[in-house]
């Protein structure tokens, strides 16, 4: 298992967080993901075998956020 912190721009309100949250979690691979609103991050643990980074930044774009580096 591992863990990443991705900077997502565009989350403003708990529906930001709700939706982020749940398209991670609808990803392979993805164990858990928790977004933090305040600092505008969201962390994700997930099986390195399953699921790149990419694949975690596809996830948040196709749900409408940008992730920034
Ligand atoms: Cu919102």
């Amino acid at each position: 298992m591992e863990q990443i912190v991705l900077k997502v721009d565009g989350m403003s309100c708990n529906h930001c967080k709700a939706a982020v949250e749940k398209t991670l979690k609808e990803t392979s691979g993805v164990r858990k993901a928790v977004v933090d609103l305040g600092a505008g991050v969201v962390t994700v643990h997930y099986e390195p075998g399953q699921v790149a980074r990419d694949g975690l930044v596809q996830a948040i774009v196709n749900a409408g956020y940008e992730v920034k580096q």
